[in-house]
């Protein structure tokens, strides 16, 4: 999905009645990763606090967008998959570069986006750099944030080495979101993660150097827990190094009261010039990565929508309008207009619950007499929950698997780039889109022409546009009954 633009097609900032509109027409609705709870599940305060979060809600990153500010580009760790030149891949996707900015630059980026993209809820600081040791950058722009949008939740992403020191701040300045990225509890398969790492100007290496991360890490956590700080922990999947010993991550950061855990596959690249990029260490299949997490499923609560954003991505989860907002094309002073935030917040309060019963009748339509072989569906979407996207725009599809017993968002696959370009097929991309689909059953999709649709057909993967703009979860209950019943019946022309 290239992401949810509701109101991309207007010059003028749009009304209450205009977000409605492309609410609608766009579909508004639900999704997948992050806790998958909705209001009935949590207690009322926990709930309060991620409805709005796109990345500790499933829910909420069909509604809301984050942004992230590149304030803090200081690091106190050398990590095997990061090269600082292309940002910090603990929670960023590597290999690009964000423009570093001063707190007050960050402050009028922030008040541009929120006058701009009604849908922002959260700001964020996701490298390069750890947000918790280059504190006092950190600090400075979330003081002005807050000063200026009261209402923006204030998340930070961070190694854990420094954060001990950082916790009673953290809880002063109400952020509520911090993400610990830990990627081992045995200092052994750390020492193959970080070659050094360093503490009051004195750097470590080896087994050495991982026990005190490791011990710092777990330090952290449970202040933050003792705080009632919601923590997610971002662990980077690495073949043949931690992938097996995730479980136990897994099991001991729930010990700890994490909220959530979200395994990222590593993306290694010798372009990147970091170790791992340069020794050939490859990153895991969205196979291993898939059964990694289902041997997880009992553990923390897994995040699965994470899209390895950028350090200063801007918009919905998925999309990045990042390069709408660089530091030139803001304006030298600009003040903050909450109404067109508030409207949406309302908009959304009322969309939210026509989304949860169309997920009520989702579950009700799904035949729980169908046997319990599942299949694998993939969504074009633009957000709002609903399949609104054409197959020709989708750089990448939603994918949820459906069996009798219900349906499950297990995650995004992503294609180089969309199949429709300046009004023609290219079929090169196409042939990236079916190699990403790889193991999906079907499609379904706002629109497709014949001729994707035969070549998909071709390759063992139907493509469907009989539930243009649907909710996603009831489309997928009516096809799934359909296929799982009797397969050779859902076959469409
Ligand atoms: Fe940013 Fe991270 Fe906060 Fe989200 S992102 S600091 S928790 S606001 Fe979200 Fe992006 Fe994944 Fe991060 S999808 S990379 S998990
Ligand atoms: Fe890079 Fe982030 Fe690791 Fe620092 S913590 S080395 S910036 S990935």
């Amino acid at each position: 999905m290239a992401g949810f633009v509701p109101f991309d097609h207007l010059e003028r900032a749009p009304s209450v009645s205009d977000m409605r509109a492309s609410l609608r027409s766009q579909g508004c609705g639900a999704s997948a990763c992050g806790s998958d709870e909705t209001a009935g599940d949590l207690p009322p305060e926990v709930w309060n606090r991620i409805k709005d979060h796109p990345c500790y809600s499933e829910e909420a990153h069909h509604y809301f967008a984050r942004m992230h500010v590149a304030v803090a580009p200081a690091c106190n760790i050398q990590c095997n998959y990061c090269n600082r030149k292309y940002d910090c891949a603990n929670e960023s996707r590597p290999g690009v570069v964000s423009e570093r900015l001063t707190p007050e630059e960050a402050l009028r980026k922030v008040i541009a986006v929120a006058n701009d993209v009604p849908q922002l809820s959260v700001l964020g600081i996701a490298g390069p750099g750890d947000a918790c040791h280059d504190w006092k950058r950190t600090r400075a722009t979330f003081d002005l944030v807050r000063a200026a949008i009261p209402d923006i939740k204030l998340c930070i992403s961070t190694n854990g080495l420094a954060l001990p020191e950082r916790v009673d701040e953290l809880v002063e300045m109400n952020v509520d979101h911090v993400t610990i990225t830990i990627n081992m509890v045995d200092p052994e398969i750390g020492a193959k993660i970080y070659p050094w790492i360093a503490i009051d100007r004195r750097r470590y290496t080896g087994v050495e150097a991982s026990r005190l991360l490791h011990e710092r890490q777990m330090l952290g956590l449970e202040m933050l827990i003792a705080r009632g700080i919601l923590v997610k922990v971002n662990s980077v999947m690495i073949p043949g190094i931690n992938d097996e010993h995730l479980e136990i991550v897994n099991a001991e950061v729930k010990k700890r009261g994490a909220f959530l855990h979200n395994i990222m596959p590593l993306i290694s690249d010798p372009a990147h010039g970091t170790h791992f990029g340069l020794v050939g260490q490859r990153g895991p299949t969205p196979a291993e990565l898939m059964r990694l997490q289902g041997a997880c499923e009992s553990g923390t609560k897994l995040m699965r929508h994470c899209r390895q954003c950028r350090a200063d991505a801007v918009g919905l989860l998925g999309e990045d309008r990042g390069q709408e907002f660089t530091r030139a094309s803001l304006p030298a002073t600009v003040a903050y207009e909450p109404s067109k935030r508030e409207d949406y917040r309302q908009l959304v309060a009322s969309e939210r619950g026509a989304y949860a019963d169309a997920k009520a009748r989702a579950d009700r339509d799904l035949d729980a007499s169908l046997n319990s072989e599942s299949i694998l569906v993939a969504v074009a979407t633009k957000g709002g929950g609903r399949i609104n996207e054409h197959f020709g725009h989708a750089r990448e599809f939603l994918v949820y698997e459906a069996c009798g017993n219900g349906i499950r968002f297990v995650g995004h696959r992503r294609s180089s780039d969309a199949y429709c370009r300046g009004g023609l097929g290219d079929d090169a991309s196409l042939e990236g889109t079916i190699a990403a689909l790889k193991g999906v059953e079907a499609v379904l999709c706002a629109k497709i022409g014949q001729c994707p649709r035969d070549t998909l057909a071709k390759a063992g993967i139907d493509v469907s546009d009989e539930w243009a703009f649907d909710y996603i979860e009831t489309a997928i209950a009516e096809f799934a009954t359909r296929r799982l019943r009797a397969p050779m019946a859902a076959k469409r022309a």
